[in-house]
């Protein structure tokens, strides 16, 4: 039977790239009828300096992001992972399954650690192990990601395959990432070779889900673009990465297809186009931001639905950590 997981980590604001790329999927396979497990990965947030207090708030602010997008935790699991000790008690395991080699080929590894990766934390360089966990401590058949998460989703299905293989069982299964839709890469808005990412320092890269009409209309206006006009077929894309960015936002948030947006504007000059993807953006986000706001005016009603979660996740993970400790070696007393 399928069951689904994914994660987010708080280590800032939602972005609208967390949202298309992510959220939505979270919604749809909810709504499929799916068993659906979705976490505040607050473990994998601390691999880089967290404040406490800041982590708190946007561990709570992510979880009124996830409902007030659609997530309903009557019918999808919602919790913070340090509540279910059972990650990172699989990823030790995972850290003793994974090989170095393969960490280091990481992109988003080399990405964020950078030149200076001597002075990485640790944590950071062991994420995919902690994220393999994550996911098999469910046994999670399906993992909703953004296109950056893939090679991590492909590294969870390696470690999976070294664990069967090197104690000769059948017990973790070969996890598909799902990358759906037309916005699996929303890129910076400053530009268009990076991705959108909430720990960028300059906050006119990315539009937060809990930017205002104004606020997401400037940043939309001054988006780097170049100085043609917009083609009219998906070809003419091809080297106009910030058009394409714009672009596929606003098939995305329009739930249209790139060429069937080209169809309506192709012709027109950025001046035209953005107010309308500025309009659009508003009136798509407007109404998440206004009910993030309201579920955040409550926040020990958000903790109770995370304590609840957790209990529920842990029914699911204490069994299968149970058995892998047996399949392991591990003496139960
Ligand atoms: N720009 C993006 N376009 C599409 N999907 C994206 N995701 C992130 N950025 C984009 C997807 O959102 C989910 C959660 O990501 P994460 O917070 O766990 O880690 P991340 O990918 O590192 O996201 P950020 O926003 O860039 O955070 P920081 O800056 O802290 O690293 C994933 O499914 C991801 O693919």
């Amino acid at each position: 039977t399928p069951r689904v997981f994914s994660g987010i980590q708080p280590s800032g604001g939602l972005t609208l790239g967390n949202y298309l790329g992510a959220i939505r999927r979270f919604v749809d396979m909810q709504n499929e009828g799916i068993q659906t497990i979705y976490c505040m990965v607050d473990l994998h947030a601390i691999t880089v300096w967290q404040d406490p207090a800041a982590l708190r708030r946007q561990t709570r602010e992510l979880a009124a992001g996830y409902i007030a997008a659609g997530l309903d935790p009557a019918r999808s699991i919602l919790f913070n992972q340090s509540q279910v000790p059972e990650h990172a008690q699989l990823a030790w395991i995972f850290n003793c399954v994974a090989r170095m080699g393969w960490m280091q080929r990481m992109t988003q590894w080399k990405d964020k650690a950078g030149k200076n990766s001597q002075n990485a934390s640790l944590g950071l360089f062991a994420y995919p192990a902690l994220m393999a966990a994550d996911i098999l401590i469910y046994h999670a058949t399906h993992v909703p990601v953004g296109e950056d998460q893939k090679q991590h989703v492909e590294l969870t299905r390696d470690i999976a395959a070294k664990f069967n293989h090197d104690y000769k069982v059948d017990f973790f299964p070969m996890t598909e990432p799902v990358i759906e839709g037309t916005a699996t890469r929303v890129m910076s808005l400053r530009d268009g070779s990076r991705k959108m990412s909430k720990s960028d320092p300059s906050d006119m890269s990315r539009i937060n889900m809990t930017d205002d009409a104004d606020t997401i209309s400037q940043k939309i206006r001054k988006a780097r673009t170049d100085a043609d006009a917009l083609p009219s077929e998906t070809d003419g894309l091809k080297d106009r990465p910030e058009a394409r960015n714009l672009v596929s936002i606003y098939a995305a948030l329009s739930d249209m297809t790139m060429a069937e947006v080209l169809a309506d504007v192709g012709g027109k000059q950025f001046s035209e186009f953005k107010p309308m993807l500025a309009e659009l953006a508003v009136a798509k986000l407007a109404p998440i931001s206004t009910e993030m706001a309201r579920l955040m005016q409550a926040p020990e009603e958000i903790d109770a639905i995370l304590g609840r979660g957790a209990a529920d996740a842990r029914a699911i993970a204490a069994p299968i950590l149970e058995k892998t400790y047996e399949i392991v070696g591990m003496v139960r007393s």
